[in-house]
């Protein structure tokens, strides 16, 4: 069976884009959010209930994957989709930046990097050969090259050197990638805040070839300004007919600006961590459930949301059970802020579709800017 893995680019407002990529396992509707679902699981969420959310993919990661509970186990069990119970698309991260910001005794060489589990200590090695095995062993539809993202701020000829690593890791994961039918390998283009050195990644990947273009190395301390500086231009150096992926991002006004300047999926742990430590995301600005002004309010987080948080519980009630440290309090927030935020994509989809986005982003701030939540 060859079932293809394919793009199709329905409509542009400004740089911005809406459209679909097809997968033997599903569509995904873009510009698309990815939960995360680091081991194996969204926390909180049941893989129906993520669903519901309007989730059309997650996001999976090798380097947690590989410690526990092994990719090997994992593929002797079916796959990751069997495993846990999400048949959908789902993208895996290759790695690298994991090591980088969990692992101990992290050595980096041009092989790739060894490194120390942060669960038990014990050691390993993840190369590009490596972790496209692993990708592989998940049965990952969307593959991620094995790269190396440095922390900003930090000096050019560092954010270089990482970048040309880089690529010579992109040239290598693609050939160990292989010719896999209906599965995806994206290249990632590092670089920082240069101009220069985004330009000089993005064509060796072009070179190279892949089925997607993710920028890498950004929200990674830079700021919301810096971040917008290069995505006036990085997305614009990655062909127009394949989707474009900006890892790691982020907050809801990161995700309007982002998608403005032409990005087609991202991901981030916030609307799940977040929901975990008692704070909600709605249109109107963050609400942290936590605070005494919310005992004996008996008004739904928000208004207008329909997610199960909001239709059945007052703010009371999502008060005293995050006090409580129930479970349900983590379960019902998550939800609430994985619904607002595909509600948020489906706008913005809608919006470009429909050539009114502007209108959209500014109604967007307008309401958050109100506030009074
Ligand atoms: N590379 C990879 N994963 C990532 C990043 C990256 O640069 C980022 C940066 N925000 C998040 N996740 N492989
Ligand atoms: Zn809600």
């Amino acid at each position: 069976m060859t079932s293809a893995f394919t793009f199709e680019l329905r409509a542009t407002d400004g740089k911005a884009r809406t459209g679909v990529i097809t997968t033997p396992r599903g569509k995904i509707r873009t510009p698309a959010f990815m939960p995360v679902g680091t081991a194996a699981t969204v926390k909180a969420m049941l893989p129906e209930s993520v669903a519901a959310t309007g989730a059309d993919i997650i996001l999976g990661n090798t380097y947690h994957l590989m410690l526990r509970p092994t990719a090997e186990r994992i593929a002797r069990l079916g796959g990751l989709h069997k495993f846990m119970n999400w048949h959908g698309p789902i993208l895996t991260d290759s790695g690298g930046f994991q090591v980088m910001s969990l692992a101990a005794l992290r050595k980096l060489t041009e092989e790739g990097v060894t490194f120390s589990s942060h669960i038990d200590g014990s050691k390993h090695v993840l190369t590009p050969e490596r972790s496209m095995e692993i990708q592989r062993l998940l049965g990952s539809d969307i593959v991620m090259c094995f790269d190396e993202c440095p922390a900003l701020p930090a000096p050019d000829e560092e954010v270089a050197r990482a970048m040309r690593l880089s690529m010579r890791w992109a040239e290598r994961s693609k050939a160990a990638f292989g010719d896999r039918p209906g599965h995806a390998l994206f290249g990632i283009q590092q670089g920082g805040v240069n101009r220069e050195l985004r330009e000089e990644s993005a064509e060796a990947l072009k070179v190279i070839g892949f089925d997607g273009y993710a920028i890498g190395g950004l929200a990674v301390g830079e700021g919301q300004e810096a971040m917008f500086g290069v995505l006036d231009y990085a997305p614009q150096m990655l062909p127009a007919d394949k989707p474009r992926y900006l890892m790691g991002v982020g907050k809801p006004d990161d995700i309007v600006g982002a998608v403005q300047r032409g990005v087609d999926m991202m991901d981030c742990v916030l609307p799940t961590r977040s929901g975990r430590t008692g704070q909600a995301w709605t249109r109107r600005g963050q609400v942290n459930i936590k605070n005494a002004r919310h005992a004996d309010d008996p008004r739904p987080l928000d208004e207008d949301c329909t997610c199960p948080a909001c239709r059945n519980y007052s703010r009371a009630y999502l008060h005293h059970v995050f006090r409580a440290g129930e479970m349900i309090s983590g379960m019902l927030l998550t939800w609430h802020n994985l619904h607002y935020y595909q509600e948020l994509m489906q706008g913005l989809r809608d919006a470009i579709a429909e050539g009114r986005l502007d209108a959209f982003v500014s109604e967007f701030h307008r309401l958050r800017a109100e506030g009074d939540i």
